[in-house]
């Protein structure tokens, strides 16, 4: 082979795509397992477009070539070339079969990218991951997703080291081999890109379902877990099917496949994963079971079971073009998979989750240096931007054009979308296109949306003319970035409004003298800079209710009163809006104690949640969320200098305030009724007790420590779930209690061997505010079942206090940020996309008060400046430090 320059640029430009020069027609993989090393035949049939002229290149990483031929005919040394993970062969023509023989090593294998072994070398099993570029570690081939592909794969492997064989597809045969081997073979009749190829081997426990489709087609569901985990499947089992129900239902999309199979592994970089007929499980995201599982993770299993399983319609039979298409399948099967939780429970606590994890995640990704569009414009390391703005943000751009047709219209749009792209590699233009089409409205204009990086503030103010009984509503948005950076083009904002009065009902809405009794709510669209939209028969000056659920991605400007607010936390039917009044006021409350202003907004939350709190009528588990205030990382969001132990402190005594205007006797007679009907089980007024118990316990320990520390060791001890064991345990923890070492020696005990329940064991401990979190961190490193091989273990250690205790991690002394520098350039040797996704955790340094940001770019201009990071590491680094 002779060298040659790298042909992979360092920046892949979406305004370089070039359709493929060579497809592969048809792929046969015969694989001959084993831990240490696996061997793989590729045959592929190459089809050549007449329009192009270049060479037959494949991606291929990491790979041992043992043989190439070429239609029949080994290949000599000069006819192919290797260089810059690209394999360039000589002769190739419109039809040619290339045959290649690799040798892989899964057990070597800890980027979990590729062919990978889970577990012990003894126990554990093999899988693969693709997704993004997992593909070209496993053979040579055009590995970009317009490359759509029909597989045959077929997988030899002892029978007794191997018992379970899994591919993608329909079985196609199986048997006997001899030595004690065997073999089964899987075909898929859709063709597909190759980040959808997956496989799995080994001894694997399994339950079943047989589900038949509403176009008639029998599927055999099928569950795969290690023997210690089968057990926790049935819920998976449950989700699954009503999730088949759903699409069929809302979306009219039927599975396409004889077998469903699903695995759940605890070796995963992610949550999980779609691959076409073998979707694979973190195991974190898949097991359910009252006495590890929280109500949270219930629903976040169903959530992801969801997800995966609609994306077998948004991603597969319809996949993108390219990786910078990657919120079509990502951002509309999040939206997707929002709508069916809604249905499925409460739709405003599911709103105001959704909402809640926007602003805590993308909101800070979009307001710094790791800022980047729904469709970036250029990447150096694709799985860099599997991020919350091209999943969270790309779902609200959804909802927004969802909620521009309307429901049926957006049916008869996504129908036309799914027909007319079936088995095709689209982009977001083909979206835009079939659903406007079909609905006669140019929706090009939300393209701007995918293009502009940051989030977009919306301005408005109100004039009640009480002459005319007009009310003049004006929205603007400004023409620079949300960032501050870019020139902007005005997007188009769906404002959804109510208008109340000050009694706290709604009026029926009139614009242009059409009034309409019905109406009370209505939706306008500000796609300019500026627009007024003027309300007629408006009888006294009315208080507005914007953004009515959220309507659209934005930060909403509104110079409300105190009162106005409270008044909305009181009075709005939309439950989402109810919240946000609540959270818009307690910022306002936050300011009062920061800036020792007049406390009006304070006085106001407290009050109006005093009067809420007195209310029957009112879900517990909305509840819960109206008590508590926008986290540590939003009101961060609101400062120019950040202090995250100020922060925390402040957030503290607001909360410590509305505690002491409910009153001790309150709570406690609350958490004792709630107490009362402790159960395991999983309905919704169950779990919106717990939801609310532990909040109100949380507020209890804000005036009488020491009381709600004992209710919150006996509520350990007897708790039925986990639920109220973890939320019994997170108050002592909290409170650094004097109960909470024998709670944890207790946990500790009674989980032995619960991977999943020994993760949450980390991460309750790291949550210990301020200071003393370094020193648990450092000492839980110490504990042997720490380890940085396994993504789910730094996740809850590493990721939970870098994460999710920022007055922790900000240490002043910057030990917090030496310590994550540290750590990474370990990790990034054995997994650089785990590695990649911690380092987020420095994003916003700059933002932060001298001292702090001083020392974080100390730690970071460190890591910049060594040699041999992974480019997934790489690029956060430098895009953290330099943008
Ligand atoms: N599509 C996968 C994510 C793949 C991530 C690659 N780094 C899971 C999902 O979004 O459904
Ligand atoms: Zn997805």
């Amino acid at each position: 082979m002779h060298a040659l320059s790298p042909q992979t640029p360092s920046l892949i430009r979406l305004s370089d795509y070039r359709t493929p020069a060579w497809r592969v027609e048809t792929v046969e993989l015969d694989f001959d397992l084993g831990i240490d090393a696996s061997e793989l035949s590729a045959r592929l049939l190459l089809r050549r477009d007449p329009t192009q002229d270049a060479p037959l290149r494949l991606d291929g990483e990491n790979l041992q070539l043992l043989s190439i031929k070429l239609d029949g005919e080994q290949l000599p040394a000069t006819a192919y070339r290797y260089a810059g993970n690209v394999l360039e062969i000589d002769g190739a023509r419109d039809g040619s079969v290339l045959e290649t023989r690799v040798r892989l090593r899964p057990a070597a294998n800890t980027a979990l990218e590729g062919l990978y072994l889970s577990g012990s070398r003894e126990a554990g099993f093999l899988l693969t991951q693709c997704e993004a570029e997992g593909f070209r570690h496993i053979t040579y081939f055009p590995d970009r997703p317009d490359v759509l592909s029909s597989y045959t794969v077929t997988l030899r492997a002892d029978r007794a080291r191997f018992p379970v064989l899994l591919a993608g597809g329909n079985p196609d045969g199986a048997g006997e081999l001899e030595g004690g081997r065997h073999w089964a073979r899987f075909v898929d009749p859709h063709p597909k890109p190759s980040y959808l190829f997956a496989l799995v081997a080994g001894r694997l426990e399994v339950i079943g379902r047989d589900y038949v489709t509403a176009d008639g087609r029998a599927v055999q569901l099928k569950i795969w877990a290690e023997v210690d985990a089968i057990d926790r499947c049935h819920y998976a089992m449950d989700a699954l099917e009503r999730s088949m129900r759903w699409d069929e239902q809302a979306y009219g999309r039927n599975y396409d496949l004889d077998v469903f199979h699903v695995v759940a592994t605890h070796d995963f970089n992610m949550g999980a994963m779609e691959n076409k007929g073998l979707n694979i499980f973190n195991a974190k995201c898949l097991l359910a079971e009252p006495d590890s599982t929280t109500d949270d993770e219930y629903r976040h299993v169903e959530a992801v079971v969801a997800h995966e399983y609609f994306h077998n319609w948004s991603g597969n039979r319809v996949t993108c073009r390219d990786w910078f298409q990657l919120s079509l399948k990502e951002g509309l099967t999040v939206f997707r998979e929002q709508s069916f939780s809604a249905d499925m429970n409460s739709a405003p606590l599911k709103r105001i989750e959704d909402v809640a994890l926007l602003r805590r995640a993308q909101f800070p990704e979009d307001a710094g240096p790791l800022a980047h569009p729904v469709r970036p414009a250029q990447y150096s390391e694709i799985n860099n931007f599997y991020t919350a703005t091209v999943y969270e943000k790309g779902a609200e751009l959804v909802r927004m054009l969802a909620g521009a047709l309307g429901r049926d219209g957006f049916r008869r749009g996504m129908d036309r979308y799914f027909e007319r792209n079936d088995g095709r590699a689209a982009t977001l233009e083909d979206f835009l296109a079939a659903l406007g089409e079909t609905n006669h409205i140019d929706l090009m204009p939300y393209l701007a949306w995918y293009g502009q990086a940051g989030t977009p503030r919306l301005k408005a103010r109100g004039h009640y003319d009480d002459v005319r009984h007009e009310y003049t509503l004006t929205l603007s948005q400004p023409a620079s970035g949300g960032n501050g950076t870019e020139a902007r083009s005005p997007l188009p904002i769906p404002v959804k409004l109510a208008l109340f009065t000050r009694q706290g009902n709604m009026l029926p809405l009139s614009m242009d003298g059409q009034t309409s009794k019905e109406t009370t709510e209505m939706v306008v669209v500000l796609d300019r800079i500026e627009q007024s939209f003027v309300f007629t028969n408006v009888i006294a000056a009315p208080v507005p209710s914007l953004l009515r659920g959220f309507s659209a991605p934005v930060i909403l400007e509104c110079d409300y009163t105190p009162d106005e607010l409270a008044l909305l936390l009181a009075h709005d039917v939309d439950g989402f809006n109810r919240w946000e009044a609540g959270q818009q006021l307690a910022a306002r409350a936050y300011e009062n104690l920061r800036d020792g202003t007049a406390n009006d907004a304070l006085l106001a939350w407290c009050d109006a949640l005093a009067l809420l709190f007195d209310n029957d009528a009112i879900d517990d588990a909305l509840l819960a969320d109206l008590l508590t205030p926008p986290g540590e990382i939003e009101l961060a969001e609101r400062e120019t200098s950040i202090d995250p132990q100020r922060i925390h402190d402040l957030r503290q005594a607001l909360q410590q305030q509305l505690a002491e205007r409910l009153g001790v006797d309150a709570l406690r007679q609350r958490y004792a009724a709630l107490a009362t009907h402790t159960n395991s089980e999983l309905d919704a007024v169950s779990q919106a007790r717990r939801r609310l118990k532990r909040r109100v316990l949380e507020l209890l320990s804000l005036l009488d420590q020491a009381g709600a520390c004992a209710l919150a060791a006996a509520q350990y001890h007897a708790a039925p779930g986990m639920t109220d064991r973890l939320a019994a345990l997170s108050v002592l923890v909290r409170c650094d209690a004097p109960q909470t070492v024998a709670a944890l020696r207790d946990y500790r005990d009674r989980h032995a061997g619960n991977a999943l329940a020994l993760d949450k064991w980390f991460a309750v401990q790291v949550q210990v505010p301020g200071e003393p979190a370094l020193a648990r961190v450092s000492e839980l490193e110490q504990d042997p079942a720490f380890t940085l091989k396994n993504p789910n273990r730094v996740q809850s250690l590493l990721g939970a206090f870098v994460r999710g205790n920022p007055s922790g991690f900000h240490r002043i002394d910057g030990a917090g940020y030496r310590l994550l520098a540290e750590r990474l350039v370990t990790l990034d040797g054995l997994n650089p996309q785990v590695a990649a996704r911690l380092a987020t955790a420095f994003n916003g340094w700059q933002r932060l008060e001298p001292r702090r940001r001083d020392a974080a770019h100390e730690a970071i201009a460190g890591l910049a400046s060594r040699e041999g990071l992974s480019r997934n590491l790489a690029e956060i680094i430098d895009s953290v430090l330099n943008h």
